[in-house]
């Protein structure tokens, strides 16, 4: 902490506060220690991370439509009698979903897949419908095409519920007839002719969107259009029907309690997560000289690795890592303190996908010297002489006030139970699912506040290369945590780095099942072993799981070809919006 305290002082003196960047994300999901930097950072004057590395282009594109409406209970779906997984690899990502979708199958409900590849997920789908990536805007467009020509949207609805439905079927749908969006999509017309009819004649269709169509060039215009859909055949005001996002349990706890904003004297800069290989690379005025990553690992996590890499292997680069495992990162630090798991430690947690909430008390004492990022912010704080009492609070007073002095969203819910630890199901009101808390309090296909009001397609962004990169989540990883475990990863586990691709395209390019393959673009290249399989389709390749690059098969792993670009909106993560070319290792480049 003493080291730590001098050398910020040194780089303060020379540079001010805005050479030191934090960089953290999603390693503990508490509200406590997830923010537990940001009051420090804030009051030391730092430069600001922009935190937007997951789905901030989802939550743009469903609130362009939705505003603040609650997002549908989870439960919702058992009632639906054709369920969309939409972009969600639920299998690995979503499995408490599943619950919902294998009780409506029992009652009869059909369960569509619509992805870029046959993921794991395929196996509890009856139909598996594959778009060409970042083309899903151009389908609900082909889908709403269909409804609108056949007269099969609920006008009832529409007049009572929702603003902009003409100007979208006058002015937009007529370039989106089935023949164009199969262009688009790879979807034969008569496939999406059916899609829009069999979705009509749902009683109840829900729609479960993921996230992996929204990390794209045009990612929150995708989710916009998509979010579209069930208001046409007025799903909502079905039992079992409508779409589900990203739940938001946020104003239950105020998190603004822990991350107090006021601490900060001036704004500061801000710097995109996304952009951390540039800013490090790059940025001036004043130059980054000291990184403190606390609750993520960046060398795996963030695009284009390579520029991540550079960054952190300057000399005059000061890094602290905070984390329980020697990751990617941690190998990079200077100093590199250890972290508690959340068995060590007090917090209370937020929910992913429904809506518990669950304060919970550590198990076991912290392992050797670990603390928890509450603690170690507490001691910096203390090390840099600030009096304040905040900062000399536990985690444990933070989630009392917060249960003291509950919101009137958790003071509905049982806080005794929360206080004892159990996990409390936060209670929506009832008829939340047509209370739409938009401007006008109708849905808003029409939304004059966006630079396009009518929603419309645009292409994804791609860049060089033939074949799209998929590099979605595994099941035996969360992001690049688990890599540790030699049981899931490694020789040991039989479990390798692999990249999926189909028949055709390995044919193309003389490359056998179990070589070894290097994919490449403009931003670098990435040893793995090739698995030929005809789950993905011809011009798709996939790449599952972030992998420690000591776990891989070459020395980067599957970051070193996405790229730094942002989202249309909300400046998100671009991950699926890349193409590479593969050749087999020890050839030379083209
Ligand atoms: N086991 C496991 N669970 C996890 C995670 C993990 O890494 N491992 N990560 C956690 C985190 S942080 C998050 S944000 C969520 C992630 O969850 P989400 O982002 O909601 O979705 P995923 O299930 O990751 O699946 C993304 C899917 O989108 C597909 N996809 C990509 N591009 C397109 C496209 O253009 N169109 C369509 N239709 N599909 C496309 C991919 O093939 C993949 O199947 O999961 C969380 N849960
Ligand atoms: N190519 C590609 N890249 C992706 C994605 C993708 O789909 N494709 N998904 C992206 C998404 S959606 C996300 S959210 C990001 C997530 O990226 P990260 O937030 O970096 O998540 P992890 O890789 O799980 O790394 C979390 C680290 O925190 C440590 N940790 C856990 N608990 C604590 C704690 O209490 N304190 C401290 N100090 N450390 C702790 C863990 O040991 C782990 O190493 O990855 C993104 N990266
Ligand atoms: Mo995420």
């Amino acid at each position: 902490i003493d080291q730590i305290t001098t050398r910020w002082g040194d780089i303060i003196a020379a540079h001010g506060a805005e050479a030191i960047l934090p960089y953290s994300y999603a390693g503990t999901m508490g509200i406590v220690h997830r923010h537990a930097g940001h009051p420090f950072f804030y009051k030391l004057g730092a430069s600001r991370l922009e935190r937007t590395i997951c789905s901030p282009a989802k939550e743009y594109g469903w609130k362009a439509v939705m505003g603040n409406t609650l997002v549908l209970h989870p439960d919702e779906a058992q009632g639906s009698d054709l369920i969309v997984l939409w972009g969600i690899n639920a299998v690995a990502t979503n499995i408490h979903f599943l619950h919902s979708v294998r009780q409506a199958k029992q009652r009869g409900a059909k369960v569509w897949l619509i992805d870029t590849y046959e993921t794991p997920t395929a196996k509890v789908a009856d139909e598996v419908f594959l778009t060409m990536p970042g083309s899903d805007g151009a389908l609900a467009l082909g889908i709403m095409h269909v409804l609108a020509r056949d007269g099969l949207v609920d006008e009832a609805f529409l007049a009572a519920h929702v603003e902009g439905y003409d100007e979208l079927r006058h002015r937009v749908l007529p370039d989106y007839p089935p023949s164009v969006v199969s262009g688009f999509t790879g979807l034969a017309e008569t496939t999406i002719e059916t899609m829009a009819r069999q979705y009509a004649a749902a009683a109840a269709p829900f729609i479960r969107l993921g996230g992996g169509l929204s990390r794209y060039g045009n990612g929150a215009m995708t989710v916009r259009l998509i979010t579209c859909l069930p208001a046409l055949v007025g799903a909502w005001a079905k039992r079992g029907g409508g779409l589900m996002g990203n739940i938001a349990t946020g104003s239950a706890l105020d998190t603004a309690a822990v991350t107090r904003e006021d601490f900060l004297a001036r704004p500061t800069r801000i710097i995109n997560m996304n952009q951390l290989g540039a800013a490090l690379t790059t940025r001036s005025e004043p130059p980054i000289m000291s990184l403190y990553v606390y609750h993520s690992n960046p060398v795996g996590i963030t695009p284009d690795q390579n520029s991540v890499l550079a960054g952190l292997e300057r000399d005059d680069l000061f890094t602290v890592v905070h984390e329980r495992f020697l990751t990617d990162t941690a190998r990079h630090a200077d100093i590199l303190l250890p972290a508690t798991s959340s068995l060590e430690h007090s917090d209370i947690y937020r929910s992913y996908g429904h809506y518990c909430i669950q304060r919970a008390y550590p198990v076991i004492e912290p392992i050797g010297e670990s603390k928890a990022n509450w603690d170690v912010f507490a001691l910096l704080a203390s090390a840099q002489g600030w009096q304040e009492p905040f900062f000399a609070q536990s985690a444990d007073d933070l989630i009392d006030q917060w249960l003291d002095k509950p919101s009137p969203w958790l003071a509905a819910a049982d806080i005794s139970r929360l206080r004892s630890g159990e996990a409390v199901e936060l209670p929506l009101p009832d008829g939340y699912k047509t209370d739409f808390r938009t401007p006008s309090g109708k849905i808003s296909i029409m939304n004059r506040s966006e630079d396009q009001p009518l929603p419309s397609y645009g292409a994804p962004r791609g860049d060089e290369g033939p074949l799209w990169l998929m590099s979605a989540p595994t099941p035996i990883m969360l992001n690049s945590s688990f890599n540790e475990r030699a049981d899931l990863v490694g020789a040991e586990a039989g479990n390798q780095m692999t990249l999926q691709m189909n028949p055709a395209d390995a044919a193309a390019r003389n490359l056998a099942d179990g070589q070894r393959v290097v994919a490449f673009n403009s931003r670098g290249e990435v040893v793995f072993i090739l698995a030929v399989t005809s789950k993905v389709p011809a011009g798709v390749v996939v790449a599952e799981g972030v992998w420690w690059i000591g776990h891989a098969p070459g020395s980067r792993s599957v970051n070193a070809l996405t790229s730094q670009r942002l989202t249309d909106r909300a400046a998100g993560s671009t991950f699926y919006d890349t193409k590479v070319d593969v050749r087999p290792e020890g050839s030379a480049a083209c």
